[in-house]
């Protein structure tokens, strides 16, 4: 019998340039666990354009996200790594969840009711239902374990009351997910807002350092990142600036903060964001590299989303077919 890994799922989506924020708190994390999981990786396009999208930036953000799991160091031959509106069956499973899912639950989600004050203008359903989307696309693949950053904490447990529920209306379908969250770096906080999360649709450029940003900008960003007037290098949460700056440096050297806390005593802001800039350029460049050889080989790229949707696409029906018939669909005879 072939031994059976451990699932796992996760996903980003392109509404954006992918930020350390992303990178720290899920994609570095997927990588380290792609060698000891049956991964599924995911570029979540359909909860994309639940904010409105212009269509050709998001077919190229598609595109870029995708190539920058790659440069990143996700690897294709090991894990299924694909395209969301790609397979369906994410669509189809989420309108059947749909049915299990409670208004009051979805009413209390806190990224609906901040993503509703930053739409004003556009609080759609989907903007509503995403985290019933988000639990299709686990549950599809029956994964066991799903890296995030905290604030998707809140997401997962949804899944897994949805995932309880149905398992108890009928019988045992879904896997019961559980969120994979690790302590450095499960929350990057904005640079200019270091109480506010650093998010890659956040109109401020300074805000947030991109994945794909040069040297002179990250490290410009750095500089100008909002500290408080204490002058010294301790980690302290109430002082959130400092501390996620240092959350950043640990992240990016493997040192622990009581070795920052010693490499910068006595040492002012300057230099020490000049170090943490610096560390980051230093860890972003050959992923940048990587990214460019591969944004420009289209082909492979093609290649790469293909197969990656035919392998989902196989373990999703599965689990569709399984649903479609406990709930009392007719089967379809063809
Ligand atoms: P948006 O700004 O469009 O809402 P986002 O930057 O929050 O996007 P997502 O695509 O929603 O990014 O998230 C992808 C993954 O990155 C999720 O697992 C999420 O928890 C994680 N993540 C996002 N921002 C941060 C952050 N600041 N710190 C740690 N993890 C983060
Ligand atoms: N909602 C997530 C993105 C996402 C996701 C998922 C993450 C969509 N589907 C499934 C993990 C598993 C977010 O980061 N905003």
């Amino acid at each position: 019998m072939e031994d059976k890994k451990k699932v796992i799922f996760s996903g980003a989506q392109p509404s954006g340039k992918l930020s350390i924020g992303n990178y720290i708190g899920a994609l570095k994390n997927w990588v380290d666990l792609q060698n000891d999981y049956d991964c599924y990786y995911c570029v979540v396009d359909m909860h994309a354009i639940t904010v409105r999208q212009e269509p050709a930036e998001l077919r190229r953000r598609t595109l870029e996200t995708l190539a920058i799991y790659m440069a990143c160091g996700i690897d294709p031959e090991k894990v299924t790594l694909f395209v969301q509106s790609h397979v369906p069956a994410h669509a189809e499973l989420s309108w059947v969840l749909g049915c299990y899912t409670m208004f009051g639950e979805l009413s209390r989600m806190t990224q609906f009711k901040e993503k509703s004050r930053k739409y004003e203008n556009n609080i759609n359903a989907g903007l509503f239902t995403y985290p019933v989307l988000m639990a299709a696309d686990i549950l599809l693949y029956n994964a066991d374990l799903v890296p995030v950053g905290v604030d998707q904490t809140q997401h997962i447990e949804l899944a897994r009351n949805i995932a309880q529920r149905f398992n108890q209306v009928y019988s045992p379908t879904f896997v019961v997910p559980e969120g994979y969250v690790t302590k450095a770096g499960a929350k990057i906080m904005s640079l200019q807002d270091p109480e506010k999360k650093m998010s890659k649709s956040d109109p401020n450029p300074n805000a947030n350092v991109n994945i794909l940003d040069s040297r002179d900008d990250i490290i410009r960003k750095f500089k100008r990142a909002v500290t408080d007037s204490e002058a010294c290098i301790k980690y302290d949460p109430a002082r959130p600036g400092i501390a996620n700056l240092m959350s950043i440096y640990s992240v990016f050297t493997g040192k622990s903060f009581e070795e920052i806390e010693r490499e910068f005593d006595g040492v002012g802001y300057g230099d020490f964001k000049l170090a943490v800039g610096e560390a980051c350029a230093d860890t972003l460049a050959p992923i940048q590299e990587r990214f460019n050889q591969l944004i420009a080989d289209k082909d492979y790229l093609d290649s790469v989303m293909k197969n990656g949707a035919e392998k989902a696409a196989r373990t999703a029906y599965r689990t569709l077919s399984k649903v479609y018939k406990k709930v009392g669909f007719l089967p379809y005879v063809r």
